[in-house]
C-alpha cells in the first residue's frame, strides 16, 4: 500500500512514448534516453501512475513540426542517414549542414522518429492544458531547448518546447517560460524574441568562453529596439559554479514572483533540466533533489496551468530521482512518499544510495566550491527588478 491517491478535483497528466527510449546517440554521448526508462520505472515503483492520467503520446506530424521549423531543415532531417563511422570530437567537419552530424548532434538510426516523438509528447501535454483537462501536464521526454528554426544544437534537433508554447498561445494570451536546466535556454528565447506574449527566463551557468552555449548574459534581455514588442521580455540569470539550494531558491522565488506580478501569465511552461543537480556529468552546480524540486513546488503554488518538460540531465540515477520527486510534487504526494527507494524498484542498484535524497557528500564526496558571492546574487535581483519596470501585462 503506497498511500498515494489521486488528488481530488485536480488533474495531472503524464505523457511519454516508450519508443523514444530505444534510441541511442552513440556509446560515448552523454545524452542517454535510458534516463527516461530509469525515471519512469522509479515513478511507477512509487505507485504514482495511479494518481495521474497516463498517455502514450503519438509522434508529432510533419505539419506540427513545421509550425516552428523550416521545411528545408525538416526535409533534410527526414532523409539523412546515419554515418557509417561516427565522427569523434577531434575529427569534426566544420561545415555541417544544419549543424547535423557533429559530435553534439550525431546522426543515428531513427533520428527523425525520436525527434517527432519528443515533440509529440510535448504537444499532447500542451493540448491537455488548452482543453483544461489537465492542471499539470508532464512530458519528461521533451525540453530540448537549444534547437533552432533551421539548425540542430546541443543534443537538440526539434524544439518541442517552442512547438508546445505555440499551441498554448492559441488559447492563452501570455505564457511564462522558465528554464532551470544548467544551460541557457537559447532556442526558446530566440524563437519568442520579438513577442511580448511570451516571457522567457533562464537560470544557467554562464561563461561565454568555457560553457555551452555561451549566451544568456544578465543584460541580454531581448531586442534593443524599444519599438520591438519583445524588448525586455527575456530574463537571464547567469550563475557560477557551485550554487546551493538556498541561494537558488532565493533567486528563483524572488525573480519569479516579481515576473508573475508584472507579466501576469495565464500559463506556465517549466523546463526541468536535471543537469543543474550536483554530480551531473556536464553540470557545475551543487543543487540537490530538494532544491531542484522546490522550483516545481513554487510554480505549482502559482495555481496556473503548468507544463513540466524534461531537458538535460547526464547522471541518470540523479535525473530519475529529481523527476520522480517532481512528479510527486505535481500530484501533491511529496510528503507521503518514502525517502527509501521502493524495494521492488527495477535497477535499484543503479541508484548507488537507496535514498531519494542523497546528501551532497554522498553525491560528490566533496561539494564543488561555491563561486556565487551574495553580492553578485543581489546584483542579479536588482537588474531583473529594473528590467521589469518596462514590462506590463
Ligand atoms: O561544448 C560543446 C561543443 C563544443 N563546441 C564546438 C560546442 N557542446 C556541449 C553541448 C552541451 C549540450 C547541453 C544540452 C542541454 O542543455 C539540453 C538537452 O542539456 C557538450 C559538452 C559539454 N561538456 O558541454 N557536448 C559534449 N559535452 C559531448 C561530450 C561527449 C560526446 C558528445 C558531446
Ligand atoms: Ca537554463
Ligand atoms: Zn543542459
Amino acid at each position: 500500500e503506497s498511500g498515494i491517491t489521486r488528488p481530488k478535483g485536480y488533474n495531472v497528466s503524464f505523457h511519454c512514448n516508450p519508443e523514444m527510449e530505444k534510441h541511442h546517440f552513440g556509446v560515448t554521448h552523454p545524452m542517454k534516453p535510458w534516463r527516461l526508462t530509469l525515471s519512469k520505472s522509479l515513478i511507477y515503483s512509487y505507485g504514482m501512475s495511479f494518481a495521474m492520467d497516463n498517455y502514450v503520446s503519438r509522434a508529432a506530424t510533419y505539419e506540427e513540426l513545421a509550425d516552428f521549423h523550416s521545411t528545408d531543415y525538416l526535409d533534410f532531417l527526414g532523409t539523412v542517414l546515419p554515418e557509417p563511422v561516427p565522427r569523434d570530437v577531434e575529427n569534426q567537419n566544420p561545415d555541417l549542414k544544419f549543424n547535423l552530424g557533429g559530435s553534439d548532434c550525431p546522426l543515428f538510426e531513427g533520428l527523425y522518429d525520436y525527434c517527432s516523438m519528443s515533440a509529440g509528447s510535448a504537444l499532447d501535454a500542451a493540448r491537455k492544458i488548452c482543453a483544461k483537462q489537465s492542471d499539470i501536464a508532464i512530458a519528461w521526454g521533451g525540453g530540448l531547448h537549444h534547437a533552432k528554426k533551421a539548425e540542430a544544437s546541443g543534443f537538440c534537433y526539434i524544439n518541442d518546447i517552442v512547438i508546445a508554447i505555440l499551441e498554448l498561445l492559441r488559447h492563452h494570451p501570455r505564457v511564462l517560460y522558465i528554464d532551470i536546466d544548467v544551460h541557457h535556454g537559447d532556442g526558446v528565447e530566440e524563437a519568442f524574441f520579438s513577442t511580448d506574449r511570451v516571457m522567457t527566463v533562464s537560470f544557467h551557468k554562464y561563461d561565454p568562453n568555457n560553457f555551452f552555449p555561451g549566451t544568456g548574459a544578465l543584460d541580454d534581455n531581448g531586442p534593443k529596439n524599444e519599438q520591438n514588442p519583445g524588448a525586455h521580455h527575456a530574463v537571464n540569470v547567469p550563475l557560477n559554479d557551485g550554487i546551493t539550494d538556498e541561494q537558488y531558491d532565493m533567486l528563483f522565488n524572488t525573480i519569479i514572483s516579481r515576473i508573475v506580478e508584472k507579466f501576469r501569465p495565464s500559463a506556465v511552461a517549466l523546463q526541468c533540466g536535471a543537469d543543474s543537480l550536483a554530480g551531473d556529468r556536464l553540470g557545475r552546480f551543487n543543487l540537490q533533489v530538494q532544491g531542484h524540486g522546490a522550483c516545481v513546488e513554487f510554480c505549482k503554488r502559482m495555481n496556473l496551468p503548468l507544463i513540466l518538460f524534461g531537458g538535460g540531465g547526464y547522471t541518470p540515477r540523479n535525473v530519475a530521482r529529481a523527476w520522480t520527486y517532481e512528479t510527486s510534487i505535481a500530484i501533491g504526494c511529496q510528503d507521503k512518499i518514502s525517502d527509501v527507494l521502493p524495494q521492488h524498484t527495477p535497477w535499484r542498484d543503479q541508484f548507488r544510495q537507496e535514498t531519494l535524497f542523497p546528501t551532497l557528500e554522498q553525491i560528490l564526496g566533496e561539494p564543488r566550491q561555491n563561486k556565487n558571492p551574495p553580492k553578485r546574487l543581489q546584483e542579479i535581483v536588482n537588474h531583473v527588478s529594473e528590467q521589469l519596470r518596462f514590462v506590463q501585462a
